[in-house]
């Protein structure tokens, strides 16, 4: 069976051919996005057994979405095909000065109907690693009302749950954020934020508090990423200061999801803290050497390789 389950919504995200507002590109790329599919197409590439479980339109899109995630060797059979909403799409934006923007189109899709009775719960039971984000909670109220249940069900049936808070300013205000996902943060067992999420769901911005909160709520791996700068990660044995791993940046969007990839590939494979973090640096930095999100994702050999020569 699959050791991570990852829930949530992907989209076909199209990327422009110039570094130009949208209004004046004339020819795009089609690829998939999604922060859960992101990582599971990441732990693919690491070997590790993972499916992704979600609701798509009964269009082309959708074909196309779960055509390229079995490609990478994810578990699509999960999946569900439904007509009541279209699968969602979202155009990135490349300015002049290199910031990537993202505009969706996702309101009333498929995934956004997803619901507590749509799940398989006992395959769910089968997960050594259930994968959240924040972003399904603020898709819709059903999708808030799977997430929640997703907690207990995990709680229940001794499931960790990875969580990544991801809070997207654009499918919700601060306040709804903060007030629905401040509760589930420190449930978590292995927490992945942004550095800039700490201030939002945990009222500091200081490494070892947040650690220190969190590790005392429970969880057993806190990993903090600071995006260029590297990241803070902590667990019992102590907290960590994670050097970047230096790369040329096409596009940062992914970099968490691949730095969530890397870590948990070394949760499964028993490492160190430190080295799962070192893990998940390396992917970070190959993610955004591309323009899609996992398009620059290297597959075991390859990563094994630059993990040896980073050691040197
Ligand atoms: O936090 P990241 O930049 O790694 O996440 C990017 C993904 O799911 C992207 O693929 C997009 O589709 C999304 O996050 C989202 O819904 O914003
Ligand atoms: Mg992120």
């Amino acid at each position: 069976g699959s050791q991570v389950i990852t829930i949530g919504e992907s989209l076909v995200a199209f990327i422009p051919n110039a570094h130009t507002k949208l209004r004046y590109v004339q020819q795009f790329s089609k690829v998939v996005a999604g922060a859960e599919s992101n990582v599971a197409v990441g732990l693919s590439k690491l070997g590790h057994p993972t499916s992704w479980v979600s609701k798509v339109g009964t269009d082309e899109f959708g074909q196309y979405i779960i055509r390229e995630l079995r490609a990478e060797g994810v578990d699509t059979s999960h999946v569900l095909v439904s007509d009541e909403g279209p699968s969602g799409i979202m155009f990135k934006q490349f300015s002049a000065n290199l910031a990537s923007q993202v505009f969706y189109y996702r309101k009333g899709s498929a995934a956004s109907t997803l619901k507590v009775r749509d799940l398989d719960w006992e395959y769910l039971k089968g997960a050594k690693i259930l994968h959240l984000s924040g972003i399904t909670p603020a898709l819709s109220a059903s999708c808030r009302d799977v997430v929640y249940e997703l907690f207990s069900f995990a709680k229940q049936e001794g499931i960790p749950i990875s969580f990544d808070p991801n809070i997207r300013r654009k499918l919700w205000s601060e306040a709804e954020a903060k007030r629905t996902l401040s509760p589930l943060i420190v449930q978590a067992d292995i927490v992945l934020m942004g550095e800039d999420e700490g201030e939002l769901l945990l009222a500091s911005n200081d490494r070892h508090r947040i650690a220190s909160l969190l590790l005392e709520k429970g969880a057993k791996a806190v990993g903090i990423k600071r995006g260029g700068d590297g990241a803070y990660v902590a667990d019992a044995t102590g907290i960590f200061d994670i050097p970047p791993y230096p790369v040329k940046v096409v596009d940062t969007i992914g970099a968490g999801d691949a730095f969530n990839a890397g870590f948990l590939a070394g949760i499964l494979e028993g490492s160190p803290i430190q080295h799962c973090a070192r893990m998940g640096a390396l992917m970070g930095a190959l993610a955004v050497s591309s323009y899609g999100d996992v398009e620059g994702l290297p597959d075991r050999k390859a990563f094994d390789d630059l993990m040896l020569d980073e050691k040197e």
